[in-house]
Formats: structure tokens, C-alpha cells, sequence
């Protein structure tokens, strides 16, 4: 089993720090993504639309798909949960997993696409919806510290993958020069606690 990764990219780095918090070791192959490695017919085979993380299993069998991957895990290994243990835990981990990925992780992923020209090889940046992108992913950035003053994690009192989701979308929005603001107390007290996980370093 492996997977098809890239170190510096905030996608792969979920599923890392998801397999951290499960203790799973991986084999992982890194994947040159500014290059176009993942572009190839080979990688294209694994994943049609040409990106990373793939998770490959020893019969050749291949996931795509950040969350779809950490589901997986997650079945084949429930503890810890990172999705919720109850039914309640499970709906409210995934509606912020999805508010998160929509609302922030995909936002500065479009920001840092279009106001960097990064992937101008294959696709066309488009700057004003680049900075739409990143005024969008600030708005959202309230809605967490409003949050984050009434619940100790994302998604309630337990550690889950909407933290995991909201770290590595917090880290990687600095490229695009977008942080914290100092009156954002409640995300940085958020952030010392997750920033200081060791899955965090995975
Ligand atoms: N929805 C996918 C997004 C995957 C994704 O966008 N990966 C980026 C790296 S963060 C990538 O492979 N980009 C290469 C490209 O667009 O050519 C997931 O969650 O796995």
C-alpha cells in the first residue's frame, strides 16, 4: 500500500497528519506536482482528473481523493474517531468538514491558483477571481472565531478531521498572505493547541 504524495502541497498533508492521528505508517512516493508528474498517463490511470493524494493498495486498487482516503481508514481502523463516534458527533464533524473544504480550504486553494499563476500550464488564472477567492476565505475566518469561542474544537469537544481540514488551510493560506488578525483570540488559541499535535509534523 502507498500513496502518491507532495510534501509541500495542503491536500496530501491532511490525509499525513489524518494517518498520523491514526498511527498508521505509509509508504509514501512523492510526486513532482508543479512539474506535471501528476499529469502523466500513468498518474492519470490512478486518478483521472490528475491529482493528489492517490492512495494505491497492493492490488493495484487506487483512491483518490483526500477524504475519500481517510474514510477509508477510518473504517478500517474507527480509533481514534476523526469523523465522530455517534450519530450527532458524525453529522456535525462532517457538515463542518464540508463548511471548512468549501468555505476556506477550497478558497485559498483558488486564491493561490489564480493570483499566483502557479498551474498557468494548465489552466487559466483569472486575478479579480483569485482575490474574491481570498476575501471569501477571510469572511470564513469569523465565522471560525465566532466558533471557536464557544467550542474548544471545529467541530465540538473532540478532536476530528475538520481541525485537521482547517489547519493545513490555515497554514498554506500565508503563501497567499493571508493570516490570523491579532483580534482573532479564539483561532489562536486554537491553533497553538492543534499546531502543537505531532501529526502537525507529519
Ligand atoms: N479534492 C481533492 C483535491 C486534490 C488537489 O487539488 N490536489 C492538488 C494538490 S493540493 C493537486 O494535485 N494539484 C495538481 C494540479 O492541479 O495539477 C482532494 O481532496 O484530494
Amino acid at each position: 500500500m502507498k500513496i502518491y504524495d507532495t510534501k509541500t502541497a495542503p491536500t496530501p498533508r491532511r490525509v499525513r497528519m489524518f494517518l498520523a492521528e491514526k498511527g498508521i505508517d505509509m509508504d509514501y512516493v512523492q510526486v513532482d506536482i508543479q512539474g506535471g508528474e501528476n499529469l502523466s498517463k500513468e498518474m492519470r490511470a490512478k486518478n483521472p482528473i490528475g491529482k493528489v493524494p492517490i492512495l494505491e493498495l497492493d492490488d493495484g486498487t487506487c483512491i483518490s481523493e483526500s477524504d475519500a482516503i481517510c474514510t477509508y481508514f477510518e473504517a478500517l481502523q474507527p480509533e481514534p474517531f476523526l469523523f465522530g463516534e455517534t450519530a450527532l458527533e458524525k453529522g456535525q464533524v462532517m457538515m463542518w468538514q464540508r463548511q471548512v473544504e468549501f468555505c476556506l480550504f477550497m478558497q485559498i486553494g483558488m486564491c493561490f491558483q489564480h493570483s499566483t499563476g502557479y498551474f498557468k500550464d494548465r489552466m487559466n488564472p483569472v486575478p479579480e477571481y483569485g482575490k474574491e477567492a481570498g476575501i471569501n476565505a477571510s469572511k470564513f475566518l469569523s465565522v471560525l472565531e465566532r466558533r471557536l469561542g464557544e467550542s474548544e474544537f471545529i467541530a465540538g469537544d473532540k478532536f476530528s478531521i475538520a481541525d485537521i481540514t482547517t489547519l493545513c488551510a490555515i497554514d498554506f493560506a500565508r503563501v497567499v498572505k493571508i493570516k490570523l488578525s491579532d483580534e482573532q483570540v479564539n483561532l489562536a488559541r486554537w491553533y497553538e493547541q492543534i499546531n502543537a499535535r505531532k501529526s502537525a509534523r507529519a
